[in-house]
């Protein structure tokens, strides 16, 4: 029966074995893997089960506590359970060195998320080993309620849902759908996470290979800076489903045969043509599933790559037509690579390369500089204005004279010291003269942090931004402690384009749909977009030994 079993929505290309030769070839990426530091040690990984059965622990300490609190009967204190289960790259089994736990905890239905915020910190506190449990930090009304912390070191972000049943025993599976009944709507989009990875799980014929084949996709995928949601590119959740199907469309292969076949396959996708594991299911209730015959807006997804577990949802609504473009060059750079790799020539390390967004891809590029005169105001501000982007570029695409608008999937974090409001003017503008010296410009992946997705999405509070700047007092010299996040937009020009570029309309509409946010504060927040040429663009967008473009002069006629 497992022969002739049908994986996901056609029958497989192949069922054929892998050879020899593509053994070695798997072994070889594995190696090149563990070379790019992509897996961690058993001790670390080790470490991680101990924290989870804490967590579970906890979890149901915490139930037992809130349930004798309410008055329940002995018995009931004693059966109502609570059960961790987990999300992300953890539950996938690609997690690397720096990755988080992204854990859901589960209650029944007469525990509170009030409780949840009010007794689970503390109680966790208490519960660790002392000084286990360091940077806790509830954001309780982010559109996905989150508390993050360090435990032990490893990255927590812990996330709660309530389900309408009496008892969640040790092995209650999220699976069901009927479970979903009388469940709220927060409390649905938590239990999404892992009823997702665990339906992908399922929906693949061998975890191994499609581990060893994702985490070669999303290093590659790093690499070349088309991984970011919010940035209108795939997400975790949807390269996982992408390797998914080539795994179901190949289910005996390796995985050095699915990355090779991965590339040429999602290139020639009849795309807007759906990626789907399974067909869509209906469910028990009152909520959209996507379907772009009944709604008009599913009809636009360009790559549409759709979750499995109900309700169906488009991983990858935020695509653009630039940002298509983009994702197809790069399919058919890497698929021209992975024939090389497969045929000897060259090793899989070509793969991995990086990008050449700053060092040789545009001449022009747009700063997007948000600003904000605090730490925590900028946290906020950064984010809604990250969730923006994509929105500008939708904009630019359709300017006559812009071949391509091509958003980097992340920002730059910098901070500065000005004296006066000249110089602050400056830094508003893109100059780097005031930054702070000896700090490194951070990178953030701010896409994955949940106070962005409630500023971006609820238009609402993660965190209440602060008034004034702690910092402003520390030296009279510094007056203002300035904090920036700089997004890059390289723009290719058409051929016919004329030689000044006017999308003051563009940039206009922009800066309008970030300052309407209902928590925009002009005193503390600002932003600007500025034109940066190639040989212009900061040190710090550079790696180390990466050459950076320079200014030719033209010779005079
Ligand atoms: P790491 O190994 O942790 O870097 P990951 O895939 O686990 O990779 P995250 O921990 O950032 O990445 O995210 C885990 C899941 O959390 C993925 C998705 O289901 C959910 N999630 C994260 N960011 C967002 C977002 N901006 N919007 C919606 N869901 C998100
Ligand atoms: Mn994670
Ligand atoms: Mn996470």
């Amino acid at each position: 029966a497992q022969q002739t079993r049908q994986w996901g929505v056609t029958p497989a290309v192949s069922t054929a074995l892998p050879s020899p030769k593509e053994l070695a070839a798997n072994d070889a990426l594995i190696a090149e893997l563990k070379r790019e530091n992509n897996f961690e040690s058993a001790e670390e990984t080790e470490r991680r089960t101990t924290v989870l059965k804490s967590l579970q622990n906890v979890t149901v300490e915490f139930v037992r506590q809130v349930s004798k609190r309410k008055g329940l009967p002995q018995s009931a204190i004693e059966s109502s359970g609570g059960k961790i289960f987990t999300y992300g790259s953890y539950r996938l089994g690609v997690y690397g060195p720096g990755s988080d736990i992204d854990t859901l905890v589960v209650v029944p239905r007469h525990v509170s998320r009030d409780d949840f915020f009010e007794y689970f910190p503390s109680l966790l506190e208490s519960m660790a080993s002392p000084g286990a449990i360091e940077e806790l930090t509830p954001v309780p009304d982010a559109f996905v309620p989150i508390i993050k912390m360090e435990y032990s070191g490893i990255s927590i972000d812990l996330i709660f849902a309530r389900l309408a049943v009496a008892q969640v025993p040790t092995d209650l599976e999220l699976k069901d759908k009927s479970l979903l009944r009388g469940v709220e709507e927060r409390d649905l989009r938590c239990l999404n996470g892992t009823r997702v990875t665990d339906e992908i799980l399922e929906l693949v014929p061998q975890q191994k290979t499609f581990r060893h084949a994702l985490r070669g996709i999303k290093l590659w995928a790093q690499r070349r800076a088309i991984y970011a949601n919010v940035m209108g590119f795939p997400g975790g959740v949807a390269w996982a489903m992408l390797v998914a199907r080539v795994c179901q469309l190949y289910p005996h292969a390796t995985g050095s045969v699915i990355i090779g076949k991965f590339f040429r396959i999602m290139s020639k996708w009849a795309w807007p043509q759906p990626v789907l594991l399974k067909p869509i299911e209906d469910g028990p209730l009152q909520v959209r599933v996507w379907n772009p015959k009944v709604y008009n807006g599913d009809r636009f997804h360009l790559m549409p790559i759709i979750t499995p577990a109900y309700p169906s949802m488009c991983a990858t609504h935020n695509i653009t037509m630039s940002t298509k473009k983009i994702i197809i060059r790069e399919l058919d750079r890497a698929g021209d690579i992975a024939d090389k790799i497969l045929t000897g020539q060259v090793p899989w390390k070509e793969l991995f390369g990086r990008h050449t967004f700053f060092t040789q891809d545009y001449k022009y590029y747009l700063s997007i500089v948000a600003a904000s005169r605090s730490k925590e105001a900028q946290l906020l501000w950064s984010g809604l204005v990250e969730s923006k982007v994509r929105l500008l570029v939708a904009s630019l695409e359709t300017v006559d004279s812009i071949e391509l608008a091509h958003p980097f999937n992340k920002g730059y974090d910098r901070v500065h010291h000005c004296s006066n409001e000249d110089e602050i003017d400056k830094v508003l503008s893109g100059n780097l003269q005031f930054q702070e010296k000896e700090t490194q410009t951070e990178s953030t992946d701010l896409a994955n942090d949940p106070r962005h997705i409630a500023a971006a999405q609820a238009g609402g509070s993660g965190l209440e931004p602060s008034v004034g700047n702690p910092d402003a007092e520390r030296d009279d010299s510094e007056k203002h402690v300035i904090y920036t996040t700089t997004y890059y937009v390289g723009i290719e020009l058409a051929e016919h384009a004329k030689k000044s570029l006017d999308i003051s309309w563009q940039t206009k509409e922009f800066k309008d749909i970030c300052t309407n946010w209902p928590q925009y504060n002009p005193d503390l927040n600002s932003l600007s977009i500025v034109h940066t040429r190639n040989y212009d663009l900061p040190d710090d967008v550079f790696l180390q030994g990466e050459k950076h473009p320079i200014r030719i002069k033209k010779p005079k006629a």
